[in-house]
């Protein structure tokens, strides 16, 4: 309890599920030393990745470990493309065709235009949701607009880098109604999943899952093993290579770390 009477545990509720990362590096600390696990959230419905078409500029490998984090929690997604009025190119749909084949929930919002509001509200709905993503995506413009009394503070892009400033910095939990709770948080800058190991990585890559049993090996990382049937299926496009690649990518950074 703090010396104001606030801040009391009434009651330490069992911990159904949580959402973990490994700590971040600190910047020039270097590579090297162990990275604890750092407990971002307890009791997640739903972990709703928000990402945007533009400024920022749209980043699949953050979604694909998003992702991983979920799957490996055993937690629900809900990925939500954002600035649909910056895209005049439709850039977005090959993505969108992509999550949602995958069987992903893919909302497509604009707070400029007040697109899929009302979906990503009924997507929260009665739900605890952890709303995650990069800096400046709009994370906290969203829950304003669904939300009005929120009244979260919304921070500028930058003109050189089209990057957020990390306007919000601590992560704000708020009860919004009918059982309806949001956490608001800072932006990322990297993030590695927490204590997942190689030979399981595949599994929380849910278009892989169908391919994993016929593999030759059962310790197979998809990676040079031969009778490889996940490399098989990407050979044969029924996995994308996009996906692929992000799989790769994080399967380097599990071989890198390997203190969790
Ligand atoms: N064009 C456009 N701009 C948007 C949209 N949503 C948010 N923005 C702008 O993007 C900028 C960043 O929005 P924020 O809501 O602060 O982003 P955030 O994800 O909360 O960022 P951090 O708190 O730094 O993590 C602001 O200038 C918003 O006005 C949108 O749908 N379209
Ligand atoms: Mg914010
Ligand atoms: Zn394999």
């Amino acid at each position: 309890m703090n010396k104001d009477g606030s801040g009391v545990i009434n009651e330490i509720l069992p911990r159904k599920n949580h959402i973990s990362r490994k700590v971040p590096r600190i910047k020039g600390a270097g590579s090297r030393g162990e990275r604890l696990e750092q407990i971002v959230a307890s009791n997640i419905d739903n972990l709703v990745i928000i990402s945007s078409c533009k400024n920022p500029k749209f980043n699949n490998r953050l979604i694909d470990r998003l992702l991983v984090c979920a799957e490996s929690s055993h937690v629900n997604s809900v990925i939500v493309i954002n600035k649909t009025d910056l895209d005049i190119e439709n850039n977005r749909a090959g993505w969108i065709e992509l999550y949602r084949k995958i069987g992903y929930n893919v909302i497509e919002t604009s707070v400029v235009n007040n697109e899929g509001i009302d979906k990503l509200r009924d997507a929260l709905n009665t739900k605890v949701n952890l709303i995650w993503g990069q800096s400046g995506v709009g994370k906290s413009s969203l829950l304003n607009s669904i939300y009005r009394e929120l009244n979260f503070k919304v921070g500028e892009i930058s003109e050189n880098t089209s990057k957020g400033k990390h306007t919000t910095v601590t992560s704000i939990l708020k009860n919004v109604g009918k059982g309806t709770f949001i956490i608001d948080t800072p932006g990322i800058r990297e993030l590695d999943p927490y204590g997942v190991r190689q030979e399981d990585l595949g599994h929380y890559f849910k278009d892989f899952v169908p391919f994993i049993h016929d593999c030759k090996f059962n310790t197979c990382t998809h990676n040079h093993e031969p009778g490889c049937n996940v490399i098989n299926a990407v050979r044969e496009k029924l996995i994308s290579e996009e996906r692929y690649h992000g799989y790769l990518n994080l399967l380097e950074t599990i071989e890198d770390d390997m203190n969790f």
